[in-house]
């Protein structure tokens, strides 16, 4: 089990790092994959992520079940360094054959954060792992588009005043299935459950889930097992009403848009003569030609027809 470990994170590494040999080991894995069930957990730096995703691991290892942990950004300037953190606080599980854990920096990537978190996840999936646990920081656009690329997502959320309005502007109320105020042991959890569930309010009924607001204290284990309950919850509505299915493919179609957006523009730069690029760059500053003008004559120049180039 050690060397199939090994061989897991060497191919995972080769994944992430989008080194050549990627190409064959995501054909390979792609058709394995869809078996697993994919958890987000989400929210501010320093709220608890890592905790949660922590205890939420060993609670599925009790019921048997295997789980791989992909903490994306743990290198934002945000929560700077991390990494290390993460490996202290889940090492707990290093040992156990039936978790794999790994960090991934954000560096740029064809197709994006998303696209390339999700092919670590095909990864872990058709390497068997029942349940995925992504982790990632709730504060911007590609975090929480790797937030939706989750079955269902949990945002993180502190007691301290304000937090509930700041995750409204980043977003984070309108990607959680279920919310945590973790760090109860803090004055105003309560306070803060309420402006989450009022929020909540006011968000528009995507479907007829009503995202559930808990406390707990994760550092002490309290409130994980509702929480776990809580996803469980979710997934059986998501499975009853057909929203499983929906999500998925919503998922992959995005994914494949991600990947085809990235394709064309590789190829538009492949081709782009010497200097057309900033010819117009020069053109717009000088306010010679607008930018719709710019991009049609960049666009139109680059028309040929288009050879297979396929995205990885
Ligand atoms: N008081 C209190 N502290 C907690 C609780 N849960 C976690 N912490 C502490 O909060 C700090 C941050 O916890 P992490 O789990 O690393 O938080 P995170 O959201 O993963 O952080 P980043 O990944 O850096 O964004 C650590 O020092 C934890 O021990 C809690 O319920 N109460
Ligand atoms: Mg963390």
């Amino acid at each position: 089990v050690r060397g199939e470990q090994r061989a897991l994170a060497r191919a995972v590494s080769l994944v992430e790092d989008a080194l050549p040999e990627a190409e064959a080991i995501l054909s390979a894995v792609y058709p394995q994959a869809g078996g697993a069930l994919v958890v987000g957990v989400t929210g501010p730096p320093g709220a608890g992520k890592s905790t949660l995703v922590d205890r939420l691991t060993s609670l599925l290892r009790k019921e048997g079940r295997s789980v791989g942990i992909v903490a994306v950004d743990p290198t934002s300037p945000f929560s700077g360094g991390a990494i290390l953190g993460d490996r202290i606080r889940m090492q707990g599980h290093a040992l156990d054959p039936g978790v794999f854990i790994r960090s991934m920096a954000t560096r740029g990537s064809m197709g994006g954060l998303a696209v390339h978190t999700a092919q670590v996840c095909d990864v872990l999936d058709a390497a068997g792992f029942q349940r995925i646990l992504i982790e990632t920081v709730g504060v911007g656009q590609s975090e929480l588009e790797v937030a939706q690329t989750a079955d269902s997502t949990a945002v993180v959320l502190v007691p301290e005043s304000g937090d509930a309005v700041q995750a409204m502007k980043a977003g984070l109320m309108e990607i959680g299935d279920v919310f945590v105020i973790n760090k109860a042991d803090r004055e105003g959890a309560d306070r803060a459950a309420f402006a989450v569930n009022s929020a909540l309010e006011l968000r528009a009924p995507a479907s007829a889930w009503q995202p559930p607001v808990l406390l707990a204290v994760a550092a002490k284990g309290e409130g994980v097992d509702e929480l776990a309950d809580r996803f469980e919850e979710h997934l059986a509505f998501l499975r009853e009403h057909g929203g499983l299915d929906r999500r998925r493919r919503q998922r992959l179609e995005q994914r494949l848009r991600e990947l085809v957006r990235a394709g064309l523009w590789v190829d538009f730069e492949a081709r782009l003569a010497d200097g057309a690029w900033r010819a117009e760059v020069d053109a717009l500053v000088a306010r010679r030609a607008t930018p719709h003008e710019a991009a049609a004559r960049l666009a139109g120049a680059n028309a040929a027809p288009v050879r297979g180039r396929a995205g990885t």
